[in-house]
């Protein structure tokens, strides 16, 4: 049985990776950390929970070998626009919070994922069915530490042979923890806002087209990946995956089909419309089919149907 550690275990990804995680594998095999120590709030309260600063390398190192780890699923980061506020902490939390994992996963032989994003792409890269190979010139602090992410993964890999992995996620959509400072995280608080009072202003221009996914399916995405035949992984730490691609327009559209007074205007944030605009609009998918056949479940209307059955329950 694996045993697993979990950076980032409270964030929008961590909160229900563990859940799932513990259905799998057990839940004493699977450690959570995380630099917030907040769990009362938490999705998931039980099991193994320590309290962990990415940049405490020393501390990553003993906490992973007293738990005899064989995985480690690397999530602290900071977001895209969070980053663009903090640019110096996003490079250290990032980068160096990566580095201090991928060592500690080096001298422990453990598999590692961790994931990228669709801000690993600039403004230079196509944006129609973007290739899973192509130009990455990011624009972002957040970009960039994406993009160099991926090529120390990759670099750890081949130099290491440390079964390293990941994937490059869109706009994640869960009704369990709100995302924290991205640029996408539109396309949660609209669900929200929709529900409470039926109306949403938007920081994102119509016609501004991002690649979105469910969690459920993002979820199922990490397990499948680390599960994989290594033998079938030619790229290993950045696949492009996505389910679904829109724009204000058409979220608003899907929820107005179930929540029809629902309406909309527009107030745009300068900072998150430059960085959505840097993005691209819709990813080509398929080297992460044939490699490890990834095929997401939910498209815009059945995630929409189920975001909002889920959280009118969560708030009423
Ligand atoms: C963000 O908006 O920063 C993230 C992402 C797409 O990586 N959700």
């Amino acid at each position: 049985m694996k045993k697993i550690f979990v950076t980032g275990s409270l964030g929008q990804i961590g909160s229900e990776l563990i859940i799932r995680l513990r259905q799998l594998y057990g839940v004493d095999n699977v450690l959570a950390t995380d630099i917030r120590e907040d769990r009362e709030n938490a999705v998931c309260t039980e099991g193994h929970f320590i309290p962990l600063d990415v940049l405490d390398k020393e501390k990553m190192g003993k906490l992973a070998h007293e738990f005899q780890a064989d995985t480690m699923i690397h999530l602290a980061s900071l977001l895209s626009s969070v980053a663009e506020d903090h640019p110096q902490d996003a490079w250290r939390i990032n980068m160096d919070g990566l580095m201090n994992a991928l060592e500690v996963a080096r001298k422990s032989r453990m598999s590692f994922f961790t994931p990228s994003s669709i801000g690993a792409f600039g403004p230079d890269t196509p944006k129609e069915e973007t290739p899973q190979d192509t130009l990455q010139r990011p624009t972002t602090m957040y970009g960039i530490t994406k993009v160099a992410g991926e090529l120390l993964c990759d670099y750890y890999h081949a130099k290491y042979a440390l079964d390293t992995r990941g994937v490059r996620f869109p706009g994640l959509i869960s009704y369990e923890t709100l995302p924290g400072g991205g640029t996408t995280d539109y396309a949660v608080e609209i669900f929200y806002e929709a529900i409470k009072y039926g109306h949403y202003t938007c920081p994102i221009k119509a016609g501004t087209y991002m690649d979105m996914m469910y969690m459920p399916d993002a979820i199922e995405a990490i397990i499948q990946l680390m599960e994989a035949d290594p033998e079938k992984l030619i790229h290993r730490n950045a696949f492009n995956i996505s389910s679904m691609s829109f724009d204000p327009e058409d979220i608003k559209q899907a929820i107005q089909k179930f929540l029809p007074e629902f309406t909309m205007d527009y107030h745009i944030d300068p900072k998150l419309q430059q960085i959505a605009d840097s993005w691209p609009d819709r990813l080509d998918c398929q080297t992460a089919r044939n490699e490890w056949s990834f095929k997401p479940a939910y498209d815009l209307e059945t995630m929409t149907q189920d975001m909002l059955e889920k959280l009118k329950r969560k708030i009423n």
